[in-house]
């Protein structure tokens, strides 16, 4: 699409707005920047664009005037698509895109994507970090945190994009066509948005909707979603698995990995020689090695960053051990089966800190996962009541509701002894508390921190 001169509403003001509005300026367009949220000032979104950024900014309601004039709508991932506002543009036939179509259609180069519920962000860091070691000019971007309009305009054919893509923001995709993809995994998570698991499920198929059997597909053999998704999917399909041994793709077996091909299998690693650690992170190494091997990255390359690759920050994180308590920050862990991870790494008496936006999420396989080891459960939140009843309702009868985030970790530090594990593992979002789960991880490692050595 020719956006010279087109008037584009870019909806909403966060990270993701802020980098569309600039994308659109220098590709000529004229855009709009608007946002809902009433609190806001006009001026003080304003001074969030780079100097010689000239976009209109609305706060609270568009006027009919200008709504009837835009061309092309831009939404942020926080927006929902199905609302009145959404629908309106869309039967006069404007088209709707996301930030990442939009960064798509101008950028260049090759397009890495990598989704899924869980493990998102450490597979995209790893799959950058091995793309940067083969190739000079890798953009890592997307729901990790870097907004993909802001190095599209920049990237040429030689470019690789390893872009993390949220369900959210594969709503709003129309051509982005990744030639490798990979879907880890699709687990209940952000209900309140896409109502369905069949529609949750459907937004992440829509990463390789548009591939063909010229591009790949990494998908999960152990995830039922991700398995039955293999029969359908357009694309070039490799497999990883982390519980059985396969003729063709990337396995665990026993402590090592093993790339399969037409049944010959060939040892890659053991898993003790790299610094991530738990199963999940198994996968996630696994989904990398596929994805980087189909992108053409030797293999002695691909292992040589997995030996040395640090975790990344706030999902399993070891903070610090004060009074003789390991505290770590798992504020990553957002939804129920990212925290089943966070508590199955835990191999000792847990006092574990829950709760937090209700995304109507069910807490019971969570709780059961915590297999004996969680002392004392502390809830923050809106979901605070219903976890310590679904809690109640597995026996567990050490339950404690704080007020606030300051007031659970009192408690932590009170509840736990030496020897225990202290654990930020929410296993809901962080919104109406936090503006984020970095801020939330970020918290909660200041105030380890900053607690003294000895009582
Ligand atoms: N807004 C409206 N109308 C609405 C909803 C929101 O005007 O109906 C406005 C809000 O008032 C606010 C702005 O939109 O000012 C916020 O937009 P946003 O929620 O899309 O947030 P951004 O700051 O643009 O960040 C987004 C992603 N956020 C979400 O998907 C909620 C970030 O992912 C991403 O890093 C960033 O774009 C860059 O691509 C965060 C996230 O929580 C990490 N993602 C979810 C997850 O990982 O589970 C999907």
């Amino acid at each position: 699409m020719d956006l010279q001169g087109k008037k584009v509403l870019v909806v909403g003001s966060g990270l993701s707005g802020i980098g569309a509005v600039q994308a659109l300026h220098h590709a000529g367009a004229a855009p709009l920047l608007f946002d809902e949220n009433e609190k806001l000032n006009a001026e003080e979104v304003r001074r969030k664009l780079p100097s010689g950024i000239i976009a209109e900014v609305v706060i609270g309601t568009l006027p009919e005037e200008q709504n009837e004039s835009v061309e092309l709508v831009v939404l942020s991932p926080g927006v929902p698509t199905d609302t009145a506002f959404v629908e309106g543009f869309r039967k006069r036939g404007v088209k709707i895109w996301g930030e990442i179509e939009l960064a798509y259609e101008l950028g260049k180069g090759s397009v890495i994507a990598i989704t899924g519920t869980n493990g998102k962000t450490t597979t995209t860091s790893l799959v950058g970090a091995i793309m940067s070691a083969h190739c000079k000019d890798v953009d890592v971007v997307g729901n990790i945190g870097n907004p993909y309009t802001l190095t599209a305009l920049d990237s040429t054919e030689e470019t690789v994009t390893v872009a993390e893509i949220s369900s959210f923001q594969l709503e709003t995709i129309d051509r982005f066509k990744p030639q490798v993809s990979a879907i880890l995994n699709v687990t209940p998570d952000h209900l309140n948005r896409h109502h369905t698991m069949e529609n949750y499920a459907a937004a992440k198929e829509a990463v390789c909707r548009n591939q063909t059997k010229e591009e790949t597909c990494v998908l999960n053999y152990e995830n039922s979603y991700t398995r039955a998704f293999g029969e359908r999917c357009p694309a070039r399909v490799v497999w990883f698995s982390s519980q059985r041994k396969l003729e063709d793709g990337f396995y665990l077996e026993g402590d090592e990995i093993f790339h399969a091909d037409g049944g010959a299998a060939e040892r890659l690693m053991d898993i003790h020689d790299m610094r991530l650690v738990g199963v999940c992170n198994v996968e996630n190494v696994m989904a990398a090695m596929a994805v980087t091997t189909a992108c053409g990255v030797p293999m002695e390359k691909i292992l040589s960053v997995i030996r040395t690759f640090a975790p990344v920050e706030h999902r399993i994180e070891f903070v610090a051990t004060k009074r003789g308590v390991d505290y770590y920050n798992d504020s990553k862990g957002t939804n129920p089966d990212a925290a089943i991870q966070g508590i199955r790494a835990m191999d000792r008496p847990t006092v574990l800190i829950g709760g937090g936006y209700d995304k109507q999420s069910e807490y019971d396989e969570w709780i059961e996962a915590f297999d004996g080891k969680v002392k004392c459960l502390v809830l923050i939140g809106q979901t605070r009541e219903k976890i310590a009843a679904c809690a109640k309702s597995h026996g567990l009868s050490n339950v404690v509701l704080a007020d606030t985030f300051e007031e659970a970790f009192a408690v932590c530090v009170e509840k736990a002894e030496p020897g225990d594990a202290v654990l930020l593992s929410p296993a809901c979002a962080s919104w109406g508390m936090f503006p984020n789960y970095e801020v939330r991880g970020q918290m909660f490692k200041e105030m380890v921190n900053h607690m003294e050595e000895s009582c």
